[in-house]
């Protein structure tokens, strides 16, 4: 109906820690939606092909050094960059499937234990971005990770601050709405299940009928 086509996009995060099955959820996810008719679109964070995703890049790497505040900042301000553009996608109805977002962005800044920055602090630059209508965390034991392959080679690819990371995350989220946890321990399918699951609930009750919120503090 019309009135159902005047309707904007959703805005759906995926959140986790590593080898949790993020970027799989996601493109599955994706095409969920789209054989659904859906119009949808799959971002993750960061975007290294930004000038400031390519500094990004260079840090996870370590080709490049940062202060760990400047780091901080550049993955907040490669957010801040496609703001804008979400917030026009979703206004036009189409949604959007976001690989990391703001939670990821202040939970391993957090995580380093550095005595400046904490996950207040760290929070600090994100309120104002697009709040998601959901926001699906992918939780998973370091022994189940750990099957799907050892540590990478990037920076905080290391027991030490996975399991700061773990202990943030789960801090941060006590403190959020619109949270849901999914065991990501299972088959890709089962995942994939209960991921479509909760979109397809945010989806029938959204907050849709309202304006695409902002992060608050
Ligand atoms: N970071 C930050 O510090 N600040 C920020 O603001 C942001 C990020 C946004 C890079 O992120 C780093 O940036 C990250 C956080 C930090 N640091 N760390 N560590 P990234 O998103 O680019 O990282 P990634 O390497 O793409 O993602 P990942 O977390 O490692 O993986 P994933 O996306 O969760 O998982 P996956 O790629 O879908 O799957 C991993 C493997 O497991 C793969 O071989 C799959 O085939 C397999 N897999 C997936 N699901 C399953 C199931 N269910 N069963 C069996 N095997 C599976
Ligand atoms: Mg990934």
């Amino acid at each position: 109906s019309a009135e159902r086509s005047a309707r904007r996009g959703a805005l759906i995060v995926v959140e986790g820690l590593d080898r949790a099955g993020k970027s799989s959820q996601c493109e599955m996810l994706q095409t969920y939606l789209a054989e659904r008719g859906h119009d949808v679109k799959y971002i993750r964070f960061p975007d290294r092909t930004t000038p400031i995703g390519k500094l990004i890049d260079a840090y996870l790497r370590g080709s490049a050094d940062q202060n760990d505040h400047s780091i901080h900042l550049l993955f907040s301000a490669n957010r801040w960059e496609l703001a804008k553009s979400m917030q026009r996608d979703i206004a036009a109805g189409i949604s959007i499937v976001v690989d990391r977002y703001s939670y990821s962005g202040a939970v391993y800044s957090a995580a380093k234990a550095n005595p400046t920055l904490s996950l207040d602090w760290a929070w600090q630059p994100e309120i104002g971005l697009p709040q998601p209508d959901l926001c699906l965390f992918l939780n998973i034991s370091t022994e189940a990770a750990a099957q799907r392959g050892g540590f990478g080679e990037e920076r905080y690819e290391n027991e030490k601050m996975q399991t700061r990371v773990r202990e943030i995350f789960r801090a941060l989220f006590d403190r959020q709405d619109k949270v849901c946890v999914i065991d990501a321990g299972r088959a890709l399918d089962e995942v994939a299940k209960d991921v479509h699951i909760a979109v397809e609930k945010c989806f029938v009750n959204s907050s849709r009928n309202e304006p695409l919120g902002t992060l608050g503090p």
